[in-house]
């Protein structure tokens, strides 16, 4: 019996939080949450509002043109690839009480405006949203007629009411606990308006409107003349059959170009001591002060304009970043996790999750490692974003110390993500980039203020355990048989038709590594992560008062430049590199499937050396062989520095004229494909965080005493300019800032917008490290 509790306890560890108080109570300030509470915390919609609760209400924007110029009748609602519009993205946003965006579709553009007032009575506040439509060409006047449809419903307990004038809902009536009694009013728009009609209907999903509103949408309008077209609505009323409540409420409006129209959400809570509604002329006033603010505080964090960047580059400097912290979600739910003493994959525990995303089109969600990156920088603008966003991210740790590496909260996170992605192993891992944030914020207050803000002060008091917990997660499970060795778990050592089984848990997901996975492998870039952390943690434990010589006895160890040599410097390849059971000599061939003649194909790794792997170094360089100096363990006066900086500035190796490739070009796995259907991913194309790491590197090298100092400051200002030129060119000529850039032609590729990690070209320009 005991053996069998000990096991139990054992097993449901995999999905039992951490014991301990979670971080984000320990630093909730009740102000800070209401000035926060409301958001465009829904950032896989072009335009969507929420509060940063689970029970909140929902506000979504969706549009269609009535003339399409191809007849097909295109209802926009979340962010899609699919829908091909030439633009859209946030031009400013602040991350709290304000955010401009431009949507360009096929003739039209809109602009959303947001602005909050959170102080109005004790339930976060009054808040608006604005949208604009005017012509693609110029003034002219246009004959497109555009739908605007704004879907509300609420998530908790609540009541949501319309008044109706006519076939116009005029206003939202709702109280719920969270927001208490409150008004969305829809104001009479500018424009000229050519049909009003509404919905409130009962739908099964919430978060999926737009299915609902399609099956109702119909013409609504004969035409009375021949070249009249009649115009598509929503029908008003339409109760459920089965007496289930309305739980759907759509005003639709549609307006000839040019419009205006604002929706303002008015809370009702405290008396209503409201001079004037966050509409009309106000608005325009109040939109105009804070673009004003906007601005002076973004030069004011990143000096673009004293740098001598063109007023067009510091507009693109502007997107990347409110793309980034305007990106930023709350998603709600539980998590699909899976351990070896389990049968069946369970859930997570239930939770909210304060996030940016890498994607709002592709993965509107959280990861983690993107995370640590995108905070890097949004703490130089708002450092208590950062401190909450960590601090939700590091409550998510299970009783092991272990975080699941992508976070699909909740039904809208799910749907857009095919099954057998949605699984995470209680084994793997992710870069621990959250301590590059700490260290960052730190290292800045400490230069501003010389020493760290109270408010970061006490976030480091609250995250230390958890910090410690993960960390030592890590130096558990992570380790390899040899002592400094670390190695990736979920490498899938049983399969044969990858070209190279993939590390998805490093985070470089398809960059080569040793050929035959092995639970004696060794892989430079976790060595060199954990390095990292170690040093970090010991900072933190300095500044919070814990005494404890463990990390800092680490951090000598792994950052011992000797030891690191003999566990991973190839004399024969003149390189850092992976240890493990390894050839080079692999090929992706058609082989049959049975031995009998005629036999259906497939296509399989097939080992072309009679020898078979052995081990060994893993002869390929890139991105991982940078790591010791990517996170600056190398000692300035290594000669490994130089040679890696060579082999860095060597177009035959890693350099290009956009930046830096992932994997050389004479590296055996350059540009190969993993399976049938899988391209290059971490093969060759160029990745913007490396390159940021790099920019970061090369930065501290250019400024530090040694022997290669000139070298790198070379290298450093060369990259930089290559790397800003070219994203920003794409951007100009595709409208978008991209997962990945080609190594041959600079071209955005991969997903868009991608304004995670590739926005940190923001950082790059300011040369903030
Ligand atoms: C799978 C497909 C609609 C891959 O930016 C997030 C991550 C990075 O953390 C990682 O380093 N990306 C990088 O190699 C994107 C991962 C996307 C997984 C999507 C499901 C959904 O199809």
């Amino acid at each position: 019996v005991a053996s069998y509790v000990w096991s139990y306890m054992k097993t449901i560890r995999a999905y039992t939080p951490l014991n301990a108080p979670k971080a984000v109570e320990l630093i909730r300030d009740h102000n800070d949450d209401l000035h926060r509470l409301w958001g465009t915390y829904r950032s896989h919609l072009y335009f969507g509002v929420r509060a940063r609760a689970p029970d909140s209400l929902l506000f979504g924007l969706l549009w269609f043109a009535q003339y399409p110029q191809d007849g097909q009748l295109k209802v926009r609602y979340s962010c899609e690839q699919g829908d091909n519009l030439p633009k859209y993205g946030w031009l400013q946003h602040d991350g709290s009480t304000y955010g401009a965006q431009e949507i360009v579709d096929e003739d039209f553009i809109l602009t959303t405006e947001y602005i909050k007032r959170p102080n109005h009575g004790s339930k976060g506040g009054d808040w608006t949203a604005r949208v604009k439509g005017k012509s693609r060409n110029g003034d002219k006047k246009s004959i497109q007629a555009v739908s605007l449809m704004f879907a509300v419903s609420n998530e908790g307990a609540g009541k949501l009411t319309r008044i109706v004038n006519g076939e116009r809902m005029a206003e939202i009536r709702g109280r719920s606990p969270l927001l208490g009694e409150f008004k969305l009013k829809f104001r009479n728009p500018a424009g000229s308006v050519k049909l009003n009609s509404y919905l409130t209907t009962h739908t099964d999903d919430i978060y999926n409107p737009k299915d609902t509103i399609m099956k109702k949408l119909h013409y609504k309008t004969k035409p009375k003349s021949r070249d009249q077209t009649p115009l598509i609505g929503l029908p008003g009323d339409v109760p459920n059959p089965n007496g289930k409540p309305n739980n759907l409420f759509v005003h639709q409006v549609t307006l000839q170009l040019p419009f205006q129209i604002d929706a303002v959400f008015e809370s009702e809570d405290g008396d209503n001591d409201r001079k004037e509604s966050l509409a009309g002329d106000v608005f325009a006033r109040e939109v105009k002060q804070k673009r004003k603010d906007f601005n002076e505080h973004f030069e004011n964090t990143f000096q673009l304009s004293e740098k001598g960047f063109t007023d067009e580059q510091i507009s693109f400097a502007k997107a990347a970043f409110s793309n980034c912290i305007g990106g930023i979600t709350y998603l709600h739910g539980k998590s699909k996790v899976t351990s070896r003493r389990l049968k069946e994959p369970v859930d997570y525990w239930e939770t909210g999750l304060y996030t940016g995303v890498p994607s709002r089109s592709f993965f509107p969600r959280g990861f983690l490692w993107d995370e640590g990156f995108h905070q890097i920088m949004i703490q130089k603008w708002d450092a208590g974003i950062t401190r909450q966003i960590l601090s939700h991210w590091l409550d998510l740790l299970n009783q092991d110390g272990w975080i699941p590496r992508e976070q699909i909260l909740g039904i809208e996170a799910r749907r857009k993500v095919p099954d057998e992605f949605v699984v995470q192993h209680n084994e793997n891992a992710n870069p621990p980039t959250f301590f590059i944030t700490i260290e960052t914020l730190i290292r800045t207050e400490k230069a501003e203020h010389g020493h760290v803000t109270p408010e970061t002060l006490k976030f480091l008091k609250s995250v230390f355990y958890r910090l410690d917990q993960w960390y030592q997660w890590y130096n558990k499970t992570q380790t390899g048989p040899l002592p400094g060795a670390y190695r990736w778990h979920g490498r899938d050592a049983t399969t044969d038709r990858e070209y190279n089984p993939k590390t998805l848990t490093s985070g470089l997901d398809d960059y080569p590594r040793a050929s035959h996975p092995s639970d004696d492998e060794r892989h430079v870039d976790l060595r060199c992560w954990i390095a990292l952390a170690s040093g970090i943690l010991a900072d933190i434990a300095d500044i919070v008062g814990i005494k404890s010589t463990k990390y800092r006895e680490t951090e000598s160890y792994l950052k011992d430049n000797q030891l690191l040599d003999q566990m991973h410097w190839s004399d024969k390849l003149k390189t850092y590199a992976d240890y493990g059971n390894h050839t080079k000599l692999v090929k992706l061939e058609w082989v049959p499937v049975r031995y009998e003649p005629h036999a259906p194909k497939r296509l399989a790794r097939v080992v072309k050396s009679k020898k078979g792997p052995s081990p060994k170094f893993v002869d390929e360089f890139g991105y991982v062989s940078m790591f010791p100096f990517l996170l600056k363990i190398l000692k300035p006066d290594s000669s490994k520095l130089r040679i890696l900086l060579d082999d860095i500035r060597s177009p035959e190796k890693l350099w290009t004229q956009y930046g830096l490739r992932s994997l050389s070009r004479t590296a055996p796995s350059y540009n190969k494909h993993n399976t049938e259907h899988d391209k290059p991913y971490w093969r060759g194309p160029i990745w913007i965080n490396i390159n940021f790491l790099t920019c970061k590197a090369l930065h501290y090298y250019a400024h530090i005493e040694g022997p290669h100092q000139g070298h790198a400051k070379m290298i450093y200002e060369e990259l930089r300019h290559n790397l800003v030129n070219n994203v920003y060119k794409q951007y100009q000529k595709t409208g978008y800032i991209w997962e990945q850039y080609d190594d041959k032609t600079g071209k955005g590729q991969g997903c868009y917008p991608f304004t995670g990690w590739s926005a940190l070209i923001n950082l790059i320009m300011a040369e903030k490290y």
